[in-house]
Order: structure tokens, then sequence, then C-alpha cells
């Protein structure tokens, strides 16, 4: 298998899965360190790009989704949902990551959301919490049941254990292409896309449903050092109830966000963070088209 080996394959792969499934431990132990972060390119505007990882016969392209949204109408949510279903169609395969003893009506619904003609691994991850590995075989029957899966793997994103199974089913599914990304390409401007990035997955996450969508994440100044890297970012928000919901009492709940956002960052970046967030009211930003192409919803 030396030939099959000489062709080097580069493609997308989505992630998708309700909140708190994995999702990101995964995507980070995949890239590992080995990660290179790519802000958007021309050729790929249609992608929000996360990760990318380059071995010596395969470029793993890992793109993140943002949940769809319903509960809000608004300009944004149509063009957040436009970005979704792009992302999934034109994906090469895509990640279904569930958790390993929970099957609820929130996998169901972003299950419901993939399209059937890509092919969709079934991931079933956190499988270091189940203590007979036995009672994986019927969960993963009833969940296998529900869509004709190219795939299932175990893994435990937080062990590690067998993503280099899974890389393989992935690496299966990448069409054969050059890098599309140059392996070594990391900038400042990616940094600073993700530093966003990672402030709004922590925002969504801990407002819940609430609040999704109608903020968004602004980095209004970002110095990047040898030894730290300072990131000042405001979060815009368009009512006052929706800022206090991003706070919380006492302002827990924004501690927590910066907390969380901070190490990631730090993961990411592999130096000490630097971070402030600022929520700011911004009444009917959300529905002002021009005004989210400026911050960079296209
Ligand atoms: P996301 O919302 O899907 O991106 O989920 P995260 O990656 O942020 O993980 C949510 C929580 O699950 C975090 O507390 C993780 O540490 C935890 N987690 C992720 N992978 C595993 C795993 O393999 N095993 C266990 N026990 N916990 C995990
Ligand atoms: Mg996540
Ligand atoms: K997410």
């Amino acid at each position: 298998t030396d030939q099959e080996n000489s062709h080097f394959r580069s493609g997308y792969i989505a992630i998708v899965g309700r909140p708190n499934v994995g999702k990101s431990t995964l995507m980070n132990e995949l890239i590992g360190a080995k990660v290179s972060i790519t802000s958007r390119k021309a050729q790929t505007t249609r992608h929000r790009i996360m990760g990318i990882q380059t071995d010596e016969d395969t470029q793993f392209i890992y793109i993140d989704t943002p949940g769809f949204q319903t509960r809000y109408n608004n300009a944004l949510n149509k063009t957040l949902n436009k970005t979704v279903t792009n992302t999934l169609t034109s994906a090469d395969v895509i990640l279904f990551v569930v958790d390993a003893d929970v099957f609820g009506q929130a996998d169901q619904q972003v299950l419901d959301l993939i399209p059937k003609k890509v092919p969709t691994i079934l991931v079933i991850n956190k499988t270091d919490k189940v203590k007979d590995k036995k009672d994986l075989m019927p969960f993963a029957e009833k969940v296998s049941a529900l869509r004709d899966f190219a795939a299932i793997v175990p893994v435990s994103a937080r062990q590690r254990f067998q993503l280099d199974r899974l890389e393989n089913e992935i690496r299966h599914f990448l069409p054969e292409n050059p890098p599309m990304f140059d392996p070594e390409d990391v900038t400042d401007r990616s940094e600073r896309f993700m530093a966003a990035e990672i402030i709004r997955e922590k925002i969504f996450r801990y407002t819940g449903d609430e609040l999704p969508y109608t903020s968004t994440v602004v980095i209004e100044q970002f110095e990047r050092k040898e030894k730290i890297c300072r990131v000042f970012a405001a979060v815009l928000v368009e009512r006052d109830a929706h800022k206090a919901m991003i706070i919380g009492h006492k302002g827990e709940k924004l501690k927590e966000i910066s907390t969380e956002a901070r190490l990631d960052m730090e993961k990411m970046f592999g130096v000490p963070v630097y971070l402030e967030i600022w929520v700011k009211v911004k009444s009917g930003w959300a529905d002002n088209e021009a005004g989210l192409r400026a911050y960079g919803y296209d």
C-alpha cells in the first residue's frame, strides 16, 4: 500500500453535535500540538475554519459549526443558518458527536440538520465515563438505527482513546488533493479570529438558548508578544437584559466565560493570555445586514 500512501489527501471535516458532547475537546486533541490556525481565505469563505492538521499524507481541515438558531428570525440568524447549511453540505465528511450515555432531543435535532448525502461518522465520545464497555453496544445500536452512518467510532477525547482510529476513518473520506493550506501558516490575524470564536462559543454555552446570535464578539485590541498575549474584546448585545444575562449575578457568569475562554486561548496560542471582556448594548445591530457585514458575517 505504499502506492496508496503516495496520494496526498486534503479535505474538510465538519464537527457537529449538541453543546457539551465534547466537540472542542475532540478537535483540540485531534489537531494536538501540530495545530495551525488559519483565517478564512478567499477560496474558503464559506467555511469557518477552526484548525488544520497536516501530516505526511493528509491535511485535515476541521471546521466548527454554530448551532442552528430558530428562536429569533432576524437577519443574523438567517445568515448563520445559511452558513451552517453551506458548511455541512460542502464538507467531505461530518463527525456527528454524541455523549456515550445520553441521546436526547437536542441530539436528534442536530442529526436532522445533517444532509444525508454527506458521509457522516458517528463519534460516541466520553466512553471513559461508561464503566461496563458492554453497555456501549446497545447505545451504539440505538443511535445507528437512526441514520446510515459511514462509520461508528467510540472514543474518549479526554483520554485520547481511539483517536488514531477515528483519524484513519476520516482520512478515508477525504479526496485526493494537494494540501490546500500551508502547514506552517499561522498568523496574528488568525489568532485574533480564533480569540473571537472562542469567546463566542463560551458565551453561547453559558447563556444556554436565551442569547445566541443576538450577540457578537469584536476583538478591539490584540497584542501578541513572545511571552504573552493581550486580548481586549467587546461583546455587542441588543438589550440591557441580554447584557445582564452575560454578566450574571455579581458578574459571576462573565467571570466564568472569561476564565474558560482564557484557558482555551492559552492552550491554543501556547502563551499566557491576559483577557478583558466588555459587554456593550448596541440596539438593533442584529437586524441590520450592513451592520452584520461590518462585523464579519458574510
Ligand atoms: P462542546 O460543547 O461539544 O464543544 O464540548 P467541550 O469539548 O467543551 O466539552 C464539554 C465537557 O465535556 C467539558 O467539561 C469536557 O472536559 C468534557 N469532555 C470532553 N470530552 C470528554 C471525554 O472524552 N470524557 C469525559 N469524561 N469528558 C469529556
Ligand atoms: Mg465547543
Ligand atoms: K460549538
